[in-house]
């Protein structure tokens, strides 16, 4: 394939994905804009029927162990599903440049406390790109406010931009050839990791989950490659 047509090719999908992450930033903007529930009431996911019907009779007000388990308690994300969009930052670039990366994907609750997912990653910096998929799997508590740790795996390849201002090709289709600055792309590879990852979720409202996490990136690029991964998902669920 020409080259000009990789890079083509590979903006729409990074544009691709940049729209989804960003619809699904945006989309649960409605709910964010209000306060978390259940800040001034224990009985935080009433709007869900699963947690509604198991504390209709809440707590005592002197019952405070009865309190911290219904503000605590999330059992009933159990079989919902959900779309996530994800940005983050590493220093995955071969230059050390950090890179701006967005994940977007689908999740869902097999058990209270276990998770797997599929989505897409785009990472770009000024000189490097990837573009790939990814998977995982995670364990956390069944609680409102939930550490987790998992195991993930990014396969996908990288391009990076290089000068090709005297090889008699109008390399950027401009009309001119070999002027000042040209660049190609060049495909540099397949580029895979697999990472461990720790982080912790919280429940917003019984359907919108926010997580902050970090992954340790083990890459097939050598130990020199790996790097931190710091991340942020906004998580719309449904069952
Ligand atoms: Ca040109
Ligand atoms: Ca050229």
């Amino acid at each position: 394939m020409h080259s000009d047509h990789v890079l083509n090719s590979m903006c729409f999908r990074i544009a691709s994905i940049l729209v989804v992450g960003i619809g699904l930033t945006f989309a649960p903007s409605d709910s964010l804009a209000q306060l978390p529930d259940g800040l001034t009431k224990s009985r935080w996911a009433m709007d869900d029927p699963i947690y509604s019907e198991k504390y209709e009779d809440g707590a005592s007000k002197l019952d405070l162990p009865g309190k911290i388990k219904q503000a605590a308690d999330a059992r009933f994300v159990e079989g919902m599903y959900g779309l996530y969009g994800a940005a983050g930052i590493s220093a995955l670039g071969g230059d050390g440049d950090a890179m701006g990366t967005l994940e977007a994907g689908a999740t869902g609750y097999w058990t209270s406390y276990f998770t797997n997912r599929f989505g897409l990653i785009a990472a770009v910096n000024s000189q490097d790109s990837y573009i790939g998929g990814e998977t995982g799997l995670r364990l956390q508590t069944p609680t409102r406010l939930a550490p987790f740790v998992g195991l993930g795996l990014f396969a996908g390849y990288a391009e990076s931009e290089e000068l090709a201002d005297n090889d008699q090709i109008d390399n950027d289709d401009d009309g001119r050839i070999d002027e000042w600055g040209e660049e190609k792309t060049r495909f540099d590879g397949v580029l895979a990791a697999i990472y461990p990852e720790a982080g912790i979720h919280f429940w917003w409202t019984p359907r919108v989950r926010l997580s902050a996490y970090a992954r340790q990136m083990i890459t097939t690029e050598g130990r020199d490659s790996d790097t931190v991964y710091f991340g942020g998902t906004i998580g719309v669920f449904s069952r």
